[in-house]
């Protein structure tokens, strides 16, 4: 591996856990190198750093290799005095622990991807909508997480919320119409230029294409959507959230 940007960032185009990853790059303006791999077939070298055989990795002065996104976004932090989590020992264990909270969805989300059929994709969105109780239960009413402050635990949920209007344009679903806290917390995130520019400007196109070879539910809906044009890939690219303050 060479470069001359200190850290090297091994992504996907599509991967939630790389674009925390970005965001804590770009919210902390450090510059870095980024390579995406295919993680359909994945080169001998990857192979060979990665542990997990996971992205994101970050390669660090050429030589070290960090796994798991929210390492990387803890050390890049911490060597950048970051302040993006908190200094107290309990608010930060509280931080840490809604970051477990973020990975869990993202582990649904996944599943809402191979979900078989309807009955299987709407318990799962059940088990969602559950979850996003959980966090408005817990959201103070301010524009990030725990204030007006970002931190990691908004750069580990925004790649979540990132999914919601593909898959409510395509499920016909509202996730989290009732809870009011929650919605703006997530247009506040889809709105914020770090999140806007973890991924290209292609993201949807690509997310649509990805989901539509699945065979699953959602594939189906996918390929459906695609083949009909009832949602035009260009329609999604330009679907960015519009915070309204009150
Ligand atoms: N816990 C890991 C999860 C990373 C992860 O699941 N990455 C996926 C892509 S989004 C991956 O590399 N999958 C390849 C595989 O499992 O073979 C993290 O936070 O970094």
């Amino acid at each position: 591996m060479t470069g001359t940007a200190r850290f090297t960032l091994i992504s996907h185009i599509l991967c939630p856990y790389v674009q925390r990853a970005v965001i804590t790059l770009k919210e902390l303006s450090v510059p870095y190198k980024r390579i995406d791999i295919n993680l359909a077939d994945k080169p001998e070298w990857f192979l060979a750093l990665s542990p997990l055989g996971k992205v994101p990795l970050l390669v660090v002065d050429d030589e070290t290799v960090l796994f798991e996104s929210e390492v990387i976004c803890e050390y890049l932090n911490e060597v950048n005095r970051g302040g993006l989590l908190a200094e107290d020992p309990l608010e930060k264990a509280e931080q840490r622990a809604w970051i477990e909270f973020a990975s869990s969805i993202l582990c649904i989300i996944v599943k809402l991807y191979n979900a078989e059929d309807k009955t299987a994709f709407s318990q799962l969105v059940d088990k969602l909508e559950q979850m996003g109780q959980s966090l408005e239960d817990n959201l103070v009413q301010a524009e990030y997480f725990s204030s007006n402050e970002f931190s990691l635990v908004d750069a580990a949920f925004a790649p979540a919320f990132r999914y919601l209007p593909l898959f409510k344009s395509l499920g016909k679903i509202q996730f989290f119409h009732h809870l009011p806290k929650l919605a703006l917390w997530a247009q506040y995130l889809l709105s914020r230029t770090s999140v806007i520019e973890a991924v290209n400007e292609h993201y949807q196109q690509q997310l649509m294409a990805f989901l539509a070879k699945r065979e699953s539910y959602l594939g189906h809906l996918a390929a459906t959507a695609m083949n009909s044009g009832t949602v035009p890939p260009e329609k999604i690219n330009k679907d960015k959230a519009v915070v309204q303050r009150t």
